[in-house]
């Protein structure tokens, strides 16, 4: 109820304040435009999850929850534009808000926490029902938290994780097990080379340094193969998610002498953390004549169309799927919240893996 009664009184106390404050921010605002419509299914594991919600919701009237969900304002800090699944993850935000008659004030960090940082104390400031953030890196939020809770605004974390010691922080996190990612990169390269005898180099590039995504995957990647004699990483780089820089490191291994080798030894695979960095690299390979999926294999994530018509094209050997079209489960979860109904802490996206095993003929356009 505390929830709802801020809501309420807020809406009739502050809607001059609100109402000069968002035409400060009106150039954070985008418009919506839509990738595909398919949404992400999601596995929930709390306690306070969909049975008690709609248990919850019987106490409130239709007309209570009709009024409360209305003015509802989400401020949105998002990293940046710096993969199409990143653009996919803004469009699925932007339309399902547009859907559901929310008001998103969307603000793009360029890639700098510091900015992401300065987004959220503004939306503090203009006084939004409930901030929701994909936070660059793991680390460093703590402060500004710590601000958004003395001020009761609830905060959705979506997409990477943050660590913390005080879980109170944010109100519920919706986004995929990146480690779980990594694992089914190694388990791929496992099945796929289970009948052979030597050892085989890999070559992976991360993305992020600090990111759950790019942590996560590092983990779980190493976590399988570990113990696996039948893998060596032999080289490791970041390349932070950006196509530009997967390029960049494929031109240093590949301008040594024209070939995939480091430090003299070839490298048979490579793991790139996202399509973005894996579409750069595939772009050198090609021009030194080296074919992608089949002089070496290649395992990515993300699983974009470019990439999914790769591995059709033989250039791709798998990609371990990470769905960015969460925004429908986020304006659930706010519209919850304005009735205050229970959402789940954690919330993980359903996702699978194709691979050059799979009749991709018939799948649907991936929307991005
Ligand atoms: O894999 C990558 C993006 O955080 C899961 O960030 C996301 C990653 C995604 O830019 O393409």
């Amino acid at each position: 109820m505390k929830y709802t009664a801020r809501t309420q009184r807020k809406f009739f106390l502050v809607a001059a304040v609100r109402f000069a404050s968002l035409a400060l921010v009106i150039a954070f605002v985008l418009t919506a435009a839509g990738c595909s419509k398919k949404s992400a299914t999601a596995n929930t594991n709390s306690a306070s999850s969909n049975n008690s919600a709609t248990a919850a919701s019987t106490n409130a009237t239709a007309a209570e929850n009709e009024q409360s969900t209305q003015n509802i304002i989400i401020g949105f800090s998002q990293i940046g534009a710096e993969s199409a699944w990143r653009t996919c993850n803004t469009q699925s935000m932007q339309t399902a808000a547009a859907e559901a008659g929310i008001q998103l004030v969307y603000s793009n960090a360029e890639q700098k926490q510091e900015n992401q940082i300065k987004a959220i104390r503004s939306f503090i400031v203009y006084q939004v029902d409930v901030i929701v953030f994909v936070p660059i890196v793991q680390d460093g939020w703590d402060n500004v938290l710590q601000e958004a809770k003395e001020a009761h605004i609830p905060v959705i974390v979506i997409d990477r994780k943050i660590r913390t010691s005080d879980e109170s922080l944010y109100t519920a996190y919706i986004g995929a097990d990146h480690v779980e990612e990594g694992r089914k990169a190694a388990r791929f390269l496992q099945e796929k080379y289970k009948d052979t005898d030597k050892t085989l180099n890999i070559m992976e590039i991360r993305g992020t340094d600090g990111s759950s995504a790019s942590d996560g995957r590092y983990q779980g990647f190493r976590e399988v193969l570990q113990d696996d004699t039948h893998f060596k990483i032999i080289y490791s780089e970041t390349g932070d998610f950006l196509r530009s820089k997967g390029k960049e490191l494929a031109e240093q291994v590949l301008g040594v002498d024209g070939t995939l080798h480091v430090n003299g030894n070839p490298v048979d695979i490579i793991f790139s953390h996202n399509d973005s960095m894996t579409l750069g690299f595939l772009d050198v390979l090609e021009e030194y004549g080296i074919q992608g999926g089949k002089d070496v294999t290649i395992v990515s994530v993300d699983a974009e169309q470019a990439i999914i018509d790769a591995i059709v094209a033989g250039k791709v050997n798998c990609a371990v799927e990470c769905n960015p079209k969460i925004g429908p489960l986020v304006m659930d979860f706010v519209q919850r919240l304005a009735i205050n109904r229970p959402i789940p802490k954690i919330t993980r996206v359903e996702e699978t893996v194709f691979t050059e095993n799979d009749d991709l003929s018939t799948l649907e356009p991936r929307g991005y």
